[in-house]
């Protein structure tokens, strides 16, 4: 190589690696030395950093050829699955309301101080188009509680009410992307109320970008000593607690489970006492929870997959596979709704995952954590050797069963979407096609609409009258946002802890219209409730908030389509909505204090 002379032996030992994983063609057009030295050596400490970070074995030039044996597999047509045979898997549908429903939320309720969270957050939400990260994302506009604040509540509520004094840990995986506005986050926030040494970040590396079937890196547009780098997949979350010594940690400190979520799922903590129920009943090493899946809705599907040599697992079938790998085992119709129940057989993966920490340390222990990669180039042309634009190597965190032997006891707990899945993931043009195609509009408005209804719903199990708000459509995009109900971390989460808010249900009645606001860490108790209008009740913790007795009227709050005026000039997270919160009357009560009032409210504080 010309440039030898100039590169000390670490340098040219690097450039001797990229030969070697046929990247050649980087260094090919470099100038004489004396020309960009130093811009050499910083393109040969990238590719430095990223041979001793990539995933897998062997560095740069492992990754290189895995890239080609894959892409060979896709121009060809190969189906990773040839020669599985789908069925569906053993698991526990759940009906919350339900005695059983109680009862495994009170087995799994004893489990839930031994919890250690995992929020895979490196995403950028490409789909959603959003330019902050996505756990800044106001869940719903009533109290603008973003997705980092609301999970980081709820961690420390269940800590509260389940941990017996200990610290229960999260861990976030970040990438380059999300790294430094999710540490700016926590520091400008003191953590929300998490103790800093609870909380750990684990950040995800990119790898190279391919360009061709030759698995050949791409350079930077108009930077010719920068490789161009891509996201590697959530899959990477297992890795990472591996080496970055979490998952050990976290064993050692006593947790027994890990549960994992992404990063704009309002609804995932819920029902987390039951599934872990299910977890503990069933002895379950990896619990998958899912939703009825609607026929091509973008969620993949949990399969048991068998083969003729006798290997078996159940995993995730990811949404673009389900399709060939059902049409290729004999059933013609494909991803297709049951007649009778109007939703696809396979189970719908949440990616809300729940695995026991002992067995799962022990695989990362053997394995390392790496998963299985699958590459999804999108192809030119016919002849798919050119693509428009470059790809790069995946893998995807629930893929993890895959490593597992065919004995493994892997399950899965299905409830309702409304109790525990409503991310926030499309942008208003693939969110009103998803809603045309039958399937869930996954939209900004969408995840707030679901965020009231849970409380209604879940208010509704209990007997509550709580009556049902119209549905409007907010740019194409048809939800319900009333009632707007919210009941902070602080004062429920589960079921079981919401009965102690309302214990006589039958005397609680809130109309359509309504907006209904329980916040704080304390104590709030509401016997009978009237409600017609907006009302908040706040308690802070160690204070008692007891509604005996109330009648409430007044004007309230109302969503109101964004014209095209505030359109222009609204919020980004109103926009993406095409509807603001207009904030009228109301009346609160907070603090410690009894209410008894047998002439009718409307506004102001009591
Ligand atoms: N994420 C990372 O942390 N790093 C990455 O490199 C990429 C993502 P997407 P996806 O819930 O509807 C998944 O992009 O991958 C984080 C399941 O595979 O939102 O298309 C990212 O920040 C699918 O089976 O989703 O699809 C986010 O928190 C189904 O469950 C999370 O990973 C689908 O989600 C998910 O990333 C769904």
């Amino acid at each position: 190589m010309d440039n030898k002379g100039i590169l000390s032996d670490e340098e040219f030992g690097l450039a001797t690696v990229l030969q070697e994983a046929g990247q050649g063609h980087l260094m090919a057009q470099w100038p004489m030395p004396g020309t960009d030295d130093d811009l050499k050596r910083k393109f040969l400490q990238q590719a430095k950093h990223l041979h001793e970070t990539s995933p897998g074995e062997g560095g740069i030039i492992g990754y290189a050829s895995r890239a080609r044996k894959l892409l060979a597999d896709s121009a060809e047509g190969v189906n990773p699955l040839d020669g599985w045979s789908p069925s569906v898997p053993e698991g526990v549908a759940l009906e919350p309301g339900s005695a059983r429903y109680a009862e495994l939320e009170e087995k799994g309720g004893g489990e839930v101080g031994a919890c250690g969270f995992v929020l895979v957050a490196g995403g950028l939400g490409e789909r959603l188009g959003y330019g902050d990260i996505k756990l800044k994302l106001p869940t719903e506009l009533c109290t603008e509680t973003s997705y980092l604040t609301l999970y980081c509540a709820q961690i420390q509520a269940l800590q509260t009410r389940y941990g017996e004094g200990r610290l229960l840990p999260l861990a976030i995986m970040v990438s380059d992307d999300t790294a430094d506005k999710t540490s700016a986050e926590l520091d400008a926030h003191q953590h929300f109320g998490l103790d800093p040494k609870q909380v750990t970040l684990i950040k995800q590396e990119k790898v190279p970008a391919i360009q061709d079937n030759d698995g050949r890196f791409v350079l930077e547009d108009g930077d010719k000593y920068q490789i161009s780098t891509k996201p590697h997949g959530h899959g990477d979350v297992h890795t990472l607690m591996h080496r970055c010594g979490v998952a050990r940690r976290w064993r050692e400190d006593g947790v027994r489970w890990c549960v994992f979520m992404q990063d704009t799922n309002g609804l995932a903590l819920h029902s987390l006492a039951a599934a872990l129920g299910v977890s503990v009943e069933l002895e379950l090493e990896v619990n998958s929870m899912a939703i009825p899946r609607k026929a091509k809705q973008a969620v993949g599907g949990i399969a048991r997959l068998t083969r003729e040599d006798g290997s078996a697992m159940t995993v995730n079938v990811e949404y673009n596979q389900l399709d060939p790998l059902l049409r290729g085992s004999g059933h013609k119709d494909g991803d297709t709704n049951d007649p009778e129940t109007g939703f696809s057989p396979y189970p719908g993966n949440i990616n809300q995952l729940l695995f026991a920490m002992g067995p799962y340390c022990e695989v990362l222990e053997k394995t390392g954590g790496a998963l299985e990669e699958f590459v999804n180039p999108k192809y030119a042309d016919e002849s798919r050797t050119t693509f428009k634009k470059p790809t790069r190597l995946e893998c995807m965190m629930q893929d993890y069963p895959k490593l597992l032997s065919p004995e493994a006891k892997v399950g899965f707990t299905s409830m309702a979407p409304w109790l525990c899945f409503s991310p926030v993931k499309n942008s208003l043009g693939d969110a009103q096609a998803a809603q045309a195609k039958g399937t869930p509009p996954a939209s900004a408005s969408s995840g707030e609409a679901d965020q009231y209804h849970l409380w209604a719903e879940l208010l509704r199990k209990l007997g509550c009258a709580v009556e049902t708000g119209a549905v409007q459509e907010y740019e194409g995009i048809g939800v319900s946002l009333s009632p707007r109900i919210v009941v902070q971390p602080g004062i429920a989460v589960t079921l079981h802890e919401l009965k102690s808010v309302v214990p006589s249900p039958a005397d609680v009645k809130i109309s359509a219209d309504s907006t209904l606001l329980v916040l704080g860490a304390g104590t709030v108790v509401i016997d009978k409730l009237d409600l017609d209008g907006t009302l908040i009740l706040q308690a802070a913790a160690g204070e008692t908030l007891h509604v005996k007795r109330l009648t409430v009227r007044n004007s309230g709050w109302h969503c109101q389509a964004l014209t095209a005026e505030e359109r222009d000039s609204a919020a980004e997270t109103l926009r993406m909505r095409g509807y603001r919160l207009a904030k009228g009357e109301q009346c609160e009560a907070s603090g410690a204090k009894v209410i008894d009032r047998s002439d009718t409210v409307s506004t102001g504080a009591l």
